[in-house]
């Protein structure tokens, strides 16, 4: 199963409190103070873990509670910071708090952490509160609350090239033929429901990942098929990837739907650099095969997952357009703009 978001209560817990207690010793009438100050409650911290791939562990577990810390003893002894939990999560976890939406981490880096919520402070004990002319307080703090709060986790796939296209047009069975991927294949819409990453190995050396997600329709903004939830796993490509079944229709026609649809989602992510490419060159009608797509942007790639052709021509295009680059170009940091 493949998660990409789920909802999660997160709670720091509260620091133990000072205590109030006064020195006993056998042949002093009057001890001065000497209560402890209470420990910091546990933290909850994320922490990414690159053998994670889903956020499929937040569908059973959502509350995450650190202990409170002890309370501070006598004898100036301090109570016991409590353990902080560590919340592993896969690279690519987006953070948002779910009452502003306002993102509060991006975790990309292996072992990078997030402190989601931070335990309370221990209190002060009685012996803190000694002044020249205070010099037997019996005051004493309560510890601090931990934070609390509940979050929006999102998975980001990071990718480099994000295919897109309408159902059927032959966006996974591509992947499949250009990488050691094996996502599922059929001639019904809506055959890949979650997205599939591949590593397309250019040379020896070189190679790029490449996503392959769920087909867009006409009116996905508006609920229509699987929705536009899944383009949030090609905010993060550098370029984006359109496929078309010219068979199908028009391709100029099938390129605007899908651009429009991109562009409901978020302007920045329609902005991307792109390339087109036309797939099933096998299965072309003569007029096809001759046409010239004039009314479509870049000059369009053919290329057939069925007989190869076209397929190493668009390896070495891939991988030519993404270290050609400019750095405006790849733009990695959050695409949606709401
Ligand atoms: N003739 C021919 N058929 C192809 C080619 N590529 C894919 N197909 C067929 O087209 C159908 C759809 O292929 P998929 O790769 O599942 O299409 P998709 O774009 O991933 O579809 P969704 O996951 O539903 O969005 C399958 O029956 C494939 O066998 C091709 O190059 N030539
Ligand atoms: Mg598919």
């Amino acid at each position: 199963m493949f998660i990409d978001y789920a909802k999660i209560y997160v709670k720091g817990g509260q620091g133990g409190s000072g205590a109030s207690s006064f020195r006993r010793e056998k042949h002093v009438a009057k001890g001065g103070p000497n209560g402890g100050d209470g420990g910091r409650g546990g933290s909850i911290i994320f922490r990414v873990d690159s053998h994670l791939h889903t956020l499929v562990d937040f569908q059973y577990k959502k509350h995450y509670v650190a202990k409170h810390g002890q309370h501070g003893m006598g004898k100036n002894r301090q109570g016991r910071d409590a353990d902080d939990i560590i919340v592993r999560v896969p690279a690519g976890t987006v953070v948002k708090d779910v009452e502003t939406d306002e993102v509060l981490a991006d975790l990309l880096e292996a072992d990078q952490t997030f402190v989601a919520a931070r335990g309370g402070k221990g209190g002060k004990g009685n012996a803190r509160f000694v002044t020249p002319t205070h010099q037997a307080p019996r005051e004493w703090e309560v510890g601090e609350s931990g934070e609390e709060k509940w979050l929006i986790l999102e998975l980001k796939v990071i990718a480099d090239i994000g295919l897109v296209g309408k159902p059927n047009a032959g966006k996974s069975t591509l992947l499949s033929k250009l990488s050691a991927a094996r996502p599922k294949i059929a001639d019904y819409p809506f055959t890949t429901l979650q997205p599939n990453l591949g590593i397309v190995r250019v040379n020896d050396l070189e190679s790029f990942v490449m996503a392959d997600i769920p087909g867009l329709i006409e009116g996905a903004h508006t609920g229509k098929g699987l929705g536009l939830q899944f383009l949030r796993h090609v905010e993060r490509t550098r370029l984006i990837c359109y496929l078309i079944d010219p068979m199908e229709e028009k391709p100029e026609k099938t390129f605007k739907i899908l651009k429009n649809e991109l562009e409901q989602y978020s302007e920045k992510l329609a902005k991307k650099p792109f390339v087109i490419v036309l797939t099933k060159s096998d299965s072309w009608s003569d007029e096809l095969k001759t046409a010239k797509h004039q009314k479509l942007h870049s000059a369009p790639f053919a290329v057939s997952s069925l007989s190869g052709e076209g397929l190493k021509e668009l390896t070495a295009y891939l991988w030519r357009r993404l270290n050609h680059m400019t750095l405006e170009e790849i733009d990695l940091t959050e695409g949606k703009t709401e």
